[in-house]
């Protein structure tokens, strides 16, 4: 297993237009996951989110709500912060682009692009997307609209600063495709390099980085009357959050080169583009690393549609939680399709995975195994004389295996794997039948009862350190059913050196509430 000391997760910072969706929820949790994972494994983690706050899309939605902008950015990025809370997310930082710290940074590096001869000033006329916040070319319109709004694109003509991005498009393709090459980053899966490699072979325009009629943002600090694109300002905050700018770190444990490159950007496939390359090629014209990694997830839509509030099938984390609980909530969405790949949702399938997964096989295997530790072992495990755990050779290898789907974003393995370990107890119970062993005073009998419940509930033990970055609260109440002195962490880090788990003998094994009443 690799492993970094210091681990600095992203997610994009969402646009405070509107209260979270099950999309942002969706990144945020991989994220989150990824995060208790690594912290579990004894990295030193930084967990960066927040909110997107300026730009012409955030002033229409205040406007739409008759409020003061700042007021209500103030109330919505409230709203993300509160939505994380009962999805039980561990972010370290949430950061706003209405931070001081953070606009501070945006004049410091747009003055250094400037000073370095990055911009030029010039003319532009091109059509404006606000729900994009970009302006779309004359190919990628579709009838004259927008492709994914709907909407007739603004045309703006107005003076602004472009930043040279054609010049770096060479360097860029050299830099993706070369994986030795020192600046040389990751994007995932595949087939977004290909997709940005292939874009950047055709070519590469500069791009406007400033607007000259837009209030809400930040000025230019070498010409205040122009305002800086949205899309360049959020970008920045991956940098300015881990105190970009600043003279000596005040928040962080380490200083800024500490933190920065990132080792993993997590976004959805609709900002590849601003990711792979005007991300990187902005770091370039600064001169600062580029990160590690950038993993694209897909798109989903909700019951075949696009989520959308006109279509009226908007799902808001709460919902969710309503109904399947937090932890279960963030098993779901993961468990929906391959992470990368694009999908469908619908609480219809949802139901049906929660009932198969959750409350017909690790609840039942939970319940029903403490239930009968307790019923004909009086609660109390003793390793069962001459047992070896040579028959939990598969079940070792299945837990490597989901190890590995949490370390290079693979969720769905992780799950596959957990499914596996767990239909596998369930299977191994139905087929020894243990019941029938304990109506039985054969010593030869009693010994095979405890055999089989100790394999059952030392497999449990494996499934629970898994569930702990998924579902944290149900895998520590789980952790607490199994007399364990140690702490997760600890036991994790353990079976780095000494793969495979054991169990105190005397543990006292406590019966199990239902954890997944059946939907
Ligand atoms: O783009 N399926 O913010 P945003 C999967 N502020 N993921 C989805 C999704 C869906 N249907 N809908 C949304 C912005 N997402 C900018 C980012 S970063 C410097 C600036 C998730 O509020 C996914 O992560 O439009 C996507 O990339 C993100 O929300 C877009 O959030």
């Amino acid at each position: 297993m690799s492993l970094n000391k210091r681990f600095f997760v992203t997610t994009p910072i969402y646009y405070v237009n509107d209260l979270p969706h099950i999309g942002h929820t969706y990144t945020t949790v991989a994220a989150d996951v990824v995060s208790r994972w690594r912290r579990l494994m004894g990295d030193d983690v930084l967990f960066l989110t927040g909110t997107d706050e300026h730009g012409a899309k955030i002033l229409e939605a205040a406007a739409g709500k008759k409020k003061d902008v700042r007021e209500y950015c103030d109330e919505i990025a409230a709203g993300f912060k509160n939505a994380w809370k009962n999805m039980g997310i561990s972010y370290d930082i949430f950061i706003r682009t209405t931070d001081l710290l953070h606009e501070d940074a945006v004049r410091k590096f747009t003055g250094g692009l400037n000073e370095k001869k990055e911009l030029n000033f010039s003319k532009y006329e091109g059509r404006y997307c606000i729900q994009c916040e970009k302006y779309l070319t004359e190919t990628e319109l579709s009838d004259g609209l927008c492709p994914d709004h709907k909407t007739k694109p603004v045309v703006q003509s107005e003076e602004n600063y472009f930043f040279n991005l054609s010049k770096y498009r060479d360097k860029l393709l050299e830099i993706i495709q070369d994986t030795c090459h020192p600046q040389h980053f990751e994007i995932l899966p595949a087939e977004r390099k290909n997709e940005i490699t292939g874009k950047l072979k055709k070519g590469l325009d500069d791009i406007s980085i400033s607007r000259a009629e837009m209030p809400w943002g930040i000025p230019l600090p070498f010409d205040p009357g122009q305002t800086v694109y949205v899309w360049v300002d959020a970008l920045i905050n991956y940098i300015s959050a881990v105190g970009y700018g600043l003279p000596g770190q005040k928040n962080l444990n380490y200083a800024f080169s500490d933190w920065w490159p990132a080792d993993v950007h997590i976004i959805g496939k609709d900002i590849l583009w601003f990711h792979c390359v005007i991300w990187p090629a902005l770091l370039l014209a600064s001169g600062l690393p580029l990160p590690k990694k950038i993993f694209a997830h897909g798109y989903f839509t909700v019951n075949g549609q696009k989520m959308s509030k006109t279509v009226g099938n908007v799902i808001r984390p709460a919902e969710l939680i309503d109904i399947f609980g937090a932890d279960a909530s963030r098993f779901l969405l993961l468990a929906a399709f391959p992470f990368g790949s694009d999908g469908d949702i619908s609480l219809d399938d949802f139901r049906e995975k929660y009932n198969a997964y959750l409350a017909d096989n690790i609840g039942n295997l939970i319940s029903r195994t403490t239930n009968m530790v307790e019923k004909y072992l009086g609660g109390r495990l003793t390793v069962p004389a001459g047992w070896t755990d040579s028959n939990l050779q598969e079940i070792r290898q299945l837990f490597s295996e989901a190890a590995e789907g949490l370390e290079s974003l693979s969720f769905e393995k992780t799950i596959r794997s957990i499914i596996s370990m767990s239909t596998f107890c369930n299977q191994y119970i139905d087929r020894e039948e243990p019941w029938r062993l304990a109506s039985s005073v054969a010593p030869s009998d009693r010994q095979k009862l405890q055999k089989i419940l100790y394999d059952v509930i030392l497999v449990l033990k494996h499934i629970t350190l898994l569930l702990a970055p998924l579902m944290p609260e149900t895998s520590a109440k789980i952790w607490g059913l199994l007399d364990e002195k140690e702490e997760m962490a600890a036991v994790i880090r353990g079976m780095r050196d000494k793969p495979g788990l054991s169990l105190p003998s005397g543990a006292e094994i406590k019966k199990s509430p239902p954890l997944f009443p059946k939907q």
